[in-house]
């Protein structure tokens, strides 16, 4: 039933272009089949990053099929945007690489493995993809990283060489011989991050002794108790609740013991004898190279007193009847949650393991999660890979729609078409509560959710990352969707062809961002702030940072302040007061967290140079006078001392990952140490603050024009994405939306105000 159900409402054949609802589905088709689909060899070495040229190629091949090769533009603006209207999708989206982490598809390897191998979860033209982009993505080492640019680390190390092994490389290629020396180097799996462990443990590679507890009784504590896991960021959240079930129900491989491939992979992960390790004793190992966040010596105490817990005799009837019930809670919440995002999930990590909790519930649920699974998979020169969501669809668009706003093209003939559909986009992708438009048939679940028992904040009006069907909204998306529906609604193009959005519609979006204000005046991302600071003392994964909390954010925060102002303007009367002081308050909040050098660290995109733009942006939409307001000054100086001699601006992953500037700009990937996304950001902070140096601001327009390729497309450099301060993560549209944002808003903003 629930099959039918999701192939009903999201029409499963859809080919990437021919879909309704932002579904990206790659299909094999003839000799593409080997993931290259016939591009120029890929090269990670030169940089590791893909320009996603498959997909563009075939969006490039499908729009001269259609309207012929257009004639030569030479204003760079045009010819940007000429350019990147070719890679919109039917629907009215942009699709894009949204790869990265490298630790996401071994999961997906993992799952497809213990849960019989069906083509139904991977087929053998995505197996072969995949593995081409595990052998691209091999470092000189021998090791991978935990993302793309990353150095080599044993969570993405192990994690990689299991999921080859499991596709049928054999232990005798040279490169898993490399892969072996690198991970024995670092004293064998035992060394690996905690996450990387579940996964072995659910393979049978490593005894669930070596794993520490993830009791799933922790759900049924009261809820007023701090330690209640309903506190938790959504995204641990999420993770730690089906692991709490396949933990505690000590889940292995049904074939473990007869394997041949796990059996010879006991023997290859250590150094020892896979039978005299100390398994016990191994749980809270971790090699340097991994531990970005050393887990606190509160969380090592409590380890201690669920290892007692876990042991005891004498509580032996009490956690049988608990773990029971806390197991029967976990199956459950993992249903709801399936249902809720239509079996997309939060996120990768929990789709891979819902998926196996709904194996294991064996409630003919699995069969619908399989469909889900390629909404996942991206496939880009380097081959095929498990990406960070099931996309950026709506993040991406409303980016771009703002973007040609700014340029006032909205209604210009090329671009007409262009605008409707992505109006349509936002339109449909808008989380609604229980009626289902004839234009709209994706699953608006508001009544769906039960949303008190699982702990789900208010959704309705909101907008997501992505999809309606996965369908958590988030406040910067809610906040830059309502900002680019304000800056079309009232074009001619969208009044005469495109779905209507009621005021209505507009006003339940700025409900749901005025109720994610966080008491210190900022925003989160999905929730408000539920537990305190000191959860990261008790943070487990040692490879992320921040990630037990939902923060105020100066991205999330300027997004809201910047949505509530232009909807106050359209909507002066609606809870007029709030949102004054919403904006009041907001304001503060950004002033707050402003570093003494006019900076802001970013928490997902790299890193202060993206910070600084939303920072000053904020500060200007919640009523700062750039001319006159020391913040604004301060942040735009900050940028100025970072411009580089060709004129444009840099900054590199390790940014984010050492929260302290990067002086060698993009070192690996960029041109001479700048690179085309990072300066738009910095040309879109300090014309937002009415930079008074014009000359530095036309230095950097000029850099941006500069390196426009002759096609309108800009290079691909290095990351432009972070999460968890310490995991990169791929925007391919940022090289299109930010520069043409940026030289919009010089020549419509800024020169005629300046
Ligand atoms: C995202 C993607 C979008 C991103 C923005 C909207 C850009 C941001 O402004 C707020 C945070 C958010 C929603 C975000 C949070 C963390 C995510 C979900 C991701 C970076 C995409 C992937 C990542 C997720 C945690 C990856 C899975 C890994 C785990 C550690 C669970």
């Amino acid at each position: 039933e629930v099959t039918a159900l999701a192939a009903q409402k999201h029409g499963l054949n859809a080919s990437l272009s021919g879909e309704s609802s932002g579904r990206q589905i790659w299909h094999f088709v003839g000799e593409e089949n080997d993931g290259a689909g016939g591009c120029e060899a890929f090269d990670p070495a030169k940089n590791p990053n893909s320009s996603d040229q498959l997909y563009r190629r075939e969006r490039l091949r499908t729009w001269r099929q259609k309207h012929g090769d257009d004639v030569p533009v030479k204003d760079p603006l045009e010819r940007a945007l000429k350019f990147y209207r070719k890679l919109q999708v039917d629907d009215g989206h942009w699709a894009g690489d949204y790869g990265g982490p490298h630790f996401l598809s071994p999961g997906l390897v993992v799952m497809w493995y213990v849960t019989g191998r069906r083509d139904s979860v991977l087929d053998a033209n995505q197996r072969n993809a995949m593995k081409r982009y595990y052998e691209n993505h091999q470092q000189s080492d021998g090791g991978w990283g935990t993302h793309i640019e990353s150095p080599s680390t044993m969570f993405g190390t192990t994690l990689t060489y299991v999921a080859l092994r499991l596709l049928g490389e054999p232990a005798e290629a040279p490169r898993l011989r490399k892969a072996r020396t690198f991970i024995h180097y670092h004293g064998g799996a035992t060394y690996t991050a905690s996450w990387a462990k579940f996964a072995l443990c659910l393979l049978g590679c490593m005894d669930w002794e070596g794993h520490e507890s993830v009791p799933p009784e922790m759900w049924l504590l009261p809820r007023w108790c701090p330690f209640h896991p309903c506190r938790m960021w959504c995204h641990a959240r999420m993770v730690y609740l089906p692991m709490g079930y396949l933990w505690g129900s000590r889940w292995v491989y049904a074939d473990a013991e007869t394997d041949e491939t796990v059996l010879s992979l006991r023997r290859e992960l250590y150094p020892e004898s896979y039978e005299k390790i100390d398994w016990r004793a191994s749980r809270s190992l971790v090699a340097p190279i991994d531990d970005y966040s050393p887990v606190g010596v509160p969380m090592k105490l409590a380890q201690l007193v669920l290892r007692c817990y876990e042991s005891s005799f004498i509580l032996k009837p009490f956690r049988a009847f608990v773990r029971r019930r806390g197991l029967a809670f976990s199956a459950d919440y993992c249903k709801a949650e399936d249902l809720q995002t239509n079996f997309v999930d939060i996120g990768p990590v929990n789709k891979v393991y819902n998926m196996l909790v709904a194996y294991d519930r064996n409630d003919g649920t699995f069969d619908a999660h399989c469909l889900r699974v390629p909404d996942y998979l991206w496939v880009a020169e380097d081959g095929l890979k498990m990406q960070g969501y099931n996309g950026s669809q709506c993040w991406d668009l409303s980016f771009a729609t703002q973007a040609i706003a700014e340029a006032r093209l909205g209604d210009a003939a090329y671009l007409e078409d262009c605008v409707v559909k992505a109006w349509n986009y936002l339109e449909r992708t808008q989380i609604l509560s229980t009626e289902v438009s004839q234009a709209s048939p994706a699953f608006r679940y508001e009544d769906a959710i039960n949303r008190e028992k699982y702990f789900r904040h208010v959704s309705k009006g909101g907008w997501p990352f992505s999809t309606s069907a996965h369908g958590w909204p988030i406040s910067d998306c809610t906040a830059e969707g309502l900002k680019s529906v304000l800056a079309l609604r009232n074009l001619q193009c969208v009044m005469k062809k495109g779905t209507s959005i009621s005021d209505e519609r507009l006003c339940d979006a700025v409900d749901v961002i005025l109720a994610l204000q966080n008491a210190d005046g900022g925003f989160a991302t999905y929730e408000n702030n539920r537990g305190y600071g000191w959860y990261e003392w008790l943070n487990p994964s040692e490879v992320f940072g921040d990630i037990m909390i939902d923060y105020s954010y100066v991205e999330c925060s300027m997004a809201s302040n910047g949505a509530l102002a232009r909807f106050r303007e359209a909507f002066p009367t609606h809870r007029q007061r709030e949102v004054d002081r919403a904006l009041a308050r907001g304001n503060a909040f950004l002033k707050s967290i402003q570093r003494e050098d006019g900076s802001w660290y970013g928490s997902w995109g790299c890193c202060f140079t993206y910070a600084g733009w939303f920072g000053i942006e904020g500060l200007v939409d919640s009523g700062e006078d750039p001319s006159t307001s020391e913040p604004v000054q301060r942040a735009c100086a900050f940028l100025l001392k970072h411009q580089r001699a060709n004129g444009g601006w840099g900054e590199d992953f390790t940014s984010c990952f050492d929260k302290a500037y990067a002086a060698d700009g993009m070192r690996d990937y960029g041109d001479d140490g700048s690179g085309v996304v990072p300066t738009a950001w910095a040309l879109l902070g300090l014309m937002a603050g009415r930079c008074a140096d014009q000359a530095a601001v036309r230095k950097g327009v000029a850099y941006l024009e500069r390196r426009q390729l002759e096609s309108g497309d800009w290079p691909q450099e290095g990351i432009a994405g972070v999460f968890n301060r310490a995991c990169g993560i791929t925007y391919t549209a940022y090289r299109n939306v930010f520069p043409i944002w940026a030289l919009a808003r010089y020549r419509e903003e800024y020169l005629l105000h300046s």
